[in-house]
């Protein structure tokens, strides 16, 4: 008879599930004895880390990953990333160790109190079995339930006593035998009504969002887009979790911005929106406004039925966004609109000593390669980055949906992990890099390698444009003198140079993203300011 330790790793390898992102506690030691040697434990130093390397791992292989964290406390450092998480839409199993059963009722130490409300309300589910004997499957349970649409985390608090109890064998059977397939095609009534719409609206406009790469709708948005000569834009950058539209395309016009005025001040002249994979949409911060320009209407299509209710404007048809724009594709005829004009080539940046974040991006465009992909954390360069770096192929673009630090550097190492073969890049600002900076020891621990590009400006500029738009003056905790990311590197062990002039950082980002042995940082100064371009 089999433990429920063996039992939950038969049905964790069932599932392919075999690398797990953790930081081991006392309560989790009995799951983790005696580990298998065809599973891979991927130690991160903080939890916020931990979750951070799962979430990206987890989107750039488009298949759920396994998180176990110690019990209350490491759930607790957990839970920005766990927010994270579900606003990235990453399907994530989170397992936590919790006291023994016969402890738990007089609360012994560490004892996970309320476990399943500690996560809450960011995980789809939360759940402690009743019986030792019902961990394998609610492990099951979880994983197809963080799988199906919308994606995301869920939890699992497993008393650590269980572990070495018998397991069911024929519930245990019965659950690694499941699959769940959770692809809904969209109603076909609604989406012939909005092939109709589409046609003979006047002026339509695509705003291709997340989910299209997600879910592997990249070519069927481009055939739509080329068919029905559509100019296409981005869903505002706050919650562009990925890219949906190759943004070199000439009919790529463009991000959206963040708040509700300037959003349909930009949606001027189109009388039909169609929104594909986002939400509608991720204001911020709050410029009121109308939420469309006079006569225009808007469609979303996505496969979250929350995303879809919740928008404050427009219809909704609920289904998976590839199948949907397959369909749609099919659908359509062949349009004799004129296309749109391509938008313009942004300006060769100022030369400026230090760089703006403008040519910073330039230099990185200069090193990039189709096959390179950014993780980007740059609050005041993010735009910089989508403008010079046009990426322009699929799974080549993460950044946090929610906006919640500590994504970056342990997103980059875990998206490296996931696509071992393609260069990955990661831009940081030095303030953000330190919420997930023990990552750094991880990428070196596991020969990640990530090329950490760190932008010191010394400050939290963002926030400062922030109190501009706020109106507000006065604020303390804006500045960042003396932090020395390269340094913090050196002390994980990762090589890191200070670069200052383009050329030397073309040259040096160029080494750093063809060397494929381990990561290596590079810091730049950058001068203050917004890089919107
Ligand atoms: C977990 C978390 N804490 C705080 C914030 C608020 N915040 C947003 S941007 C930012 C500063 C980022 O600074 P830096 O990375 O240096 O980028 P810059 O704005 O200078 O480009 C902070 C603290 C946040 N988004 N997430």
């Amino acid at each position: 008879m089999p433990t429920v330790r063996e039992a939950t790793f038969e049905l964790l390898r069932a599932h392919g599930m075999t690398t797990i992102f953790g930081n081991p506690g006392s309560t989790e030691l009995p799951m983790l004895s005696e580990f298998p040697e065809d599973f891979t434990y991927v130690l991160g130093l903080q939890e916020l880390a931990v979750m951070g390397m799962a979430d990206g791992f987890a989107q750039a292989s488009g298949r759920p990953a396994h998180v176990n964290l110690h019990t209350a406390p490491g759930v607790g450092n957990a839970v920005g990333g766990i927010f994270n998480a579900q606003a990235n839409k990453s399907p994530l199993l989170i397992t936590a160790g919790q006291q023994a059963r016969a402890q738990i009722t007089f609360e012994a130490n560490l004892t996970n109190r309320d476990a399943v409300f500690g996560p809450q309300p960011y995980v789809k589910w939360a759940h402690e079995p009743p019986r030792a004997q019902d961990v394998p499957a609610a492990i099951g349970r979880a994983i197809h339930q963080a799988s199906l649409p919308p994606r995301g985390p869920v939890f699992v608090s497993i008393p650590m006593d269980d572990w070495g109890q018998e397991a069911d064998e024929e519930r245990l059977a019965a659950a690694t035998a499941r699959t769940v397939n959770g692809r809904a095609v969209p109603d076909p009534s609604a989406l012939a009504q909005l092939a109709s719409l589409l046609e003979h609206a006047e002026h339509p406009v695509l705003v291709a969002g997340p989910d299209i790469d997600a879910s592997g709708g990249w070519d069927s948005a481009v055939a739509l887009a080329e068919k029905q000569r559509l100019p296409v834009w981005a869903p505002p950058a706050t919650g562009g979790s990925r890219i949906g539209f190759p943004e070199s395309h000439p009919q790529f016009m463009g991000i959206l911005p963040p708040a509700i005025g300037p959003l349909a001040g930009t949606l001027e002249g189109h009388d039909l929106v169609l929104v594909v994979g986002s939400s509608v949409f991720a204001y911020y911060p709050y410029i009121p406004g109308p939420l469309l320009p006079q006569g225009t209407s808007l469609v979303a299509i996505t496969s979250d039925p929350g995303e879809a209710a919740r928008a404050p404007m427009g219809d909704a048809i609920v289904g998976d966004v590839a199948l949907a724009l397959k369909e749609l594709v099919e659908l359509v005829g062949e349009s004799e609109r004129t296309r749109p004009e391509p938008r313009a080539d942004p300006a060769p940046p100022e030369p400026a000593d230090p760089m703006t974040g403008s040519e910073v991006m330039a230099a990185l465009a200069e090193a990039w390669s189709e096959e390179t992909i950014a993780v980007v954390e740059s609050p005041s360069s993010t735009l910089a980055v989508r403008h010079r770096l046009g990426i322009s192929a699929p799974g080549s673009y993460y950044m946090c949906a929610s906006g919640g630090l500590g994504f970056g550097i342990s997103a980059a190492v875990g998206v490296q992990l996931a696509q071992p073969s393609r260069p990955v890049v990661c831009v940081l600002g030095e303030g953000s890099a330190q919420y997930g900076i023990t990552a750094l020891w991880t990428a070196v621990a596991y020969r990640a390698p990530v090329t950490f590009l760190v932008l010191r400006n010394d400050e939290y500029m963002i926030l400062k444009w922030f109190s501009m738009l706020e109106e507000v003056s006065g604020v303390p905790g804006l500045d960042l003198p003396g932090l020395d990311t390269a340094a913090l590197a050196r002390a994980y062990g990762m090589p890191a140079d200070d670069v200052t002039g383009r050329e030397e950082l073309v040259a040096v980002l160029g080494q750093a993203m063809a060397q494929d042995r381990g990561p290596r940082l590079v810091q730049t100064r950058v001068a203050s300011g917004m890089w919107l371009e």
